[in-house]
């Protein structure tokens, strides 16, 4: 009788003791908003990704990599300004630090996809990699971008 009663305790005391465990454990908290794929030009293979990430946990993160079924290399992107001209330059990893966020945006940082098959995909499921952070899917509509009119009114 004093074995069980023993046993209904420490099963009732690892149950309470569960939550606590679980909060201290907690991963940083990875966000990501509005994300699209830029939808392939007819003949190309590579595109680009672009979306808000943001950390709201208090561990500070470094992104450190990109894959997805979609393409068969991602990279991290930058613009940067070399020889009067706008040229993409590959990053080896963006920091996140705790409570921050960056944009990849068209003409900034960006998500480069190589390899990319032409096909009638509506979204991409990209995972987002961190050093500490874990991992983070996230599906990004493929969005096809109409002419552009900056180019045509030089004309
Ligand atoms: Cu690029």
């Amino acid at each position: 009788m004093n074995k069980i009663a023993l046993m209904v305790v420490v099963a009732f005391s690892a149950c309470w003791a569960l939550p606590t465990l679980a909060g201290h454990h907690k991963v940083a908290d990875i966000l990501v908003d509005m994300p699209y794929v830029r939808a392939l030009v007819p003949g190309q293979t590579m595109t680009a990704a672009f979306f808000r990430v943001a950390n709201n946990g208090a561990q500070n993160c470094v992104l450190t990599a990109a894959t997805s079924a979609y393409a068969e290399k991602i990279e991290f992107h930058t613009h940067q300004y070399m020889d009067g001209m706008m040229k993409m330059r590959p990053v080896e990893a963006v920091e996140l630090p705790a409570g921050s966020s960056q944009a990849f945006k068209p003409g900034g940082l960006h998500l480069m996809l190589f390899g990319v098959k032409q096909g009638d995909n509506a979204s991409a499921e990209i995972t987002l990699i961190t050093d500490k952070c874990g991992e983070l899917s996230f599906l990004a509509p493929i969005k096809s971008i109409k002419s552009m009119p900056a180019e045509a009114m030089h004309h």
